[in-house]
């Protein structure tokens, strides 16, 4: 089942060098493509729309700083079951709990500095695809 995903990777894996490294294992798995990509500091409107469901939380005002604080890399990733796929290539949410292997896991320590944001369903890809690149059909 082809799908399509949106990736961020984040402040920080474009920091620390790491977007060839993380885009080379997504770029790995076989069929998948990159469909759209881009470099850019995000504003406060983009970060509202797109972590809408964590307002009130007590980690979204730190978040919100952190996403602001430097280039943001945006990509739509395109292939076979794709929306698991980087989701399980990314790992679990808290890097020190991901497994080794996964990207949270062999290059984070800390929950906000997560290295990679992935769509978590399909509902959700096409939302944040919207957001992030509304001219792509
Ligand atoms: P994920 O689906 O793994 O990207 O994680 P969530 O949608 O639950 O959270 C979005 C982002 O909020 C995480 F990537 C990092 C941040 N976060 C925190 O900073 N602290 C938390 O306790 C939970 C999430």
């Amino acid at each position: 089942m082809s799908q399509r995903t949106l990736v961020l990777l984040k402040p920080d894996a474009v920091r620390r060098g790491l977007v060839g490294e993380i885009i080379g294992r997504i770029e790995r798995k076989a069929g998948w493509t990159i469909g759209a990509l881009e470099l850019r500091t995000l504003d406060r409107a983009i970060l509202e729309q797109h972590y809408a469901e964590h307002v009130g939380r007590d980690f979204y005002e730190p978040l919100m700083t952190f996403m602001a604080s430097g280039p943001v890399v945006s990509l739509v990733v395109e292939g076979e079951r794709v929306i698991e796929g980087v989701r399980a290539l990314a790992g679990p949410t808290d890097p020190i709990t991901a497994p080794s292997g996964s990207i949270r896991g062999d290059f984070g320590t800390i929950t906000r500095e997560n290295l990679i944001h992935a769509s978590d369903s399909e509902e959700s890809a096409e939302r944040e695809i919207k957001i992030f690149f509304p001219g792509l059909s």
